[in-house]
């Protein structure tokens, strides 16, 4: 294959972010490595096949990035001013689409200005794919910060085949409707062939607000559009590279990983994990409230339990990500000032991202992961948690509201805003019988090891390359 860029490609991805990260040596030299996640795992073999490019921003401010070659497939850098950042990404995407698409969790934030920088970049976007699609090619869109591009790229080149994937939940139309901008965002997805959500319910709240728009109607799954489209609307329900990760926690290094890890927390007979992107809609304020309590109330001890959380930074600059984090480190600080003793800390919190292999180790050493989110389009530690698990006297707890909820239906479902519930539920957990815990891991099991994240990415574009 060649090592240069090419001039066209047969099919691209378009994602906000590039699958890639600088590095930079003692020296200076500059290297692109490619970043770890689910979707460029997923993504890579099949752009490698394709010949692909992959369009995004590289994750500098004010900088232009030349295209370059990486792993047998292309990247096309695309720049944003800082303002842009500040506006398109922190503002538009973050604080407003954000907050909304999440049943408003948290008030979303509208600006006009946003507003016009979202379109700018979208647009940006869309030429750069224009200008790199072949004839015909397929181009798979990922995510809510790019949902104007479909119709903008249709609009510049109808004969392109493409997709559009949402990672975040569709909320109903009720909560939809205060959007200032809803129409141009409906219009936006309806630009495609294939609009994909994670969940059935989602694909259905889409579906009822796109049947509003003149002209158009929607029966069995599918928009039909003013201009004689068809646009299929369903769900595909994204995952994870399942045997990887398996692979990764039964390994020899993250096997000397776990018994340090174990070591390091004091040994004890039980430990509660958490692990998160510090973000609202992930519940992090109500599952701490819960396991404090039963602390505080004596049902867990310090001396045998430890809840360890991890959360990964996150969108740090935005105002509600502030006000979260040092909600958190007060609350953490609250329990531990009341339960446990300087050499038994009930609750070990740390705000940082960890390298994967000792994720996987604290997904093996974890007896009962708490997974809780207030709502979430999928969640995908409910299944990495599931897929480490070599052990079946394990135990998932999961929201109601993740999408996972829908395929992990022997985890022990809580809904997060009932503190009560959620505290009879961990303790159901932690004490039923083996064989009651066992048979739950089974299935799950089955489940996360029948349907990977190549499954989800096959699927999507059987059905694109099928339009
Ligand atoms: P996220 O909201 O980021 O994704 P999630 O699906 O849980 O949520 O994925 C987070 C990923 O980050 C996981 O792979 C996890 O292992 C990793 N991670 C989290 N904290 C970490 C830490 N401290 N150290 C290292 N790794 C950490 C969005 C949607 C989800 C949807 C995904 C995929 O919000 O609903 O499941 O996209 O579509």
């Amino acid at each position: 294959m060649s090592e240069t860029v090419q001039d066209k490609v047969d099919f691209l991805v378009i994602a906000n972010r590039l699958p890639v990260d600088r590095k930079i040596d003692d020296e200076g030299n500059v290297s692109w490595q490619s970043s770890p996640g689910g979707l460029v795992t997923a993504l890579e073999p099949v752009m490698q096949r394709k010949g692909g490019a992959w369009i995004g921003w590289h994750g500098a401010p004010d900088e232009v990035v030349e295209p370059f070659h990486h792993d047998g497939y292309d990247i096309h850098p695309v720049p944003l001013s800082a303002q842009e950042v500040e506006e398109y990404y922190e503002g538009f995407s973050n604080a407003t689409l954000w907050p909304l698409y999440h049943d408003c969790v948290v008030e979303p934030v509208f600006h006009r200005e946003w507003w016009d920088a979202f379109q700018k970049v979208n647009k940006r976007f869309a030429e750069q794919a224009a200008e790199q699609a072949a004839e015909g090619a397929t181009v798979w869109v990922q995510d809510y910060q790019l949902n104007l591009v479909p119709t903008y790229l249709r609009e510049m080149r109808p004969d392109l085949r493409i997709g559009f994937f949402l990672h975040i939940p569709f909320p109903p139309i009720e909560l939809y409707s205060r959007l200032p901008w809803r129409e141009e965002l409906v219009e936006g997805l309806l630009g495609a062939d294939l609009v994909g959500f994670q969940t059935p319910g989602a694909a259905a709240n889409f579906l009822r607000l796109a049947k509003r728009r003149p002209g158009v109607t929607a029966s069995r799954g599918r928009a039909h559009t003013r201009d004689g489209r068809d646009v299929v609307v369903r769900d595909f329900p994204i995952s994870i590279d399942s045997r990887g990760f398996h692979e990764l926690a039964t390994s020899e290094k993250v096997q000397a990983e776990t018994a340090k890890l174990r070591e390091d927390l004091g040994n004890p007979e039980t430990i509660i994990f958490g692990v998160d992107r510090l973000d609202y809609t992930k519940g992090l304020r109500q599952r701490i409230r819960a396991v404090g309590e039963l602390f505080k109330e004596g049902k867990l001890d310090p001396h045998e339990v430890v809840f360890l959380q991890l959360a990964t930074p996150s969108r740090e600059r935005v105002e509600e990500y502030k006000i979260l984090r040092d909600d958190i480190n007060q609350l953490v600080g609250q329990i531990n000032s009341k339960v446990g003793t300087i050499a038994n800390r009930a609750l070990v919190y740390r705000n940082e991202s960890v390298p994967r292999e000792v994720l996987a180790a604290m997904y093996q050493v974890a007896d009962l992961m708490l997974v809780t989110p207030v709502r979430d389009g999928m969640n995908l530690v409910a299944k990495e948690y599931i897929a480490c698990r070599s052990n079946d006297d394990s135990a998932l707890v999961l929201s109601e509201f993740a999408g996972a909820a829908r395929e992990l239906k022997q985890a022990y479902m809580v809904n997060p805003y009932d503190i009560d519930g959620m505290k009879a539920t961990i303790m159901k957990a932690l004490t039923d019988s083996p064989k009651v815990k066992a048979r739950k891991m089974r299935s799950m099991r089955r489940q996360v090891f029948d349907k990977t994240i190549d499954v989800w990415a096959d699927d999507f574009l059987t059905e694109l390359e099928g339009r």
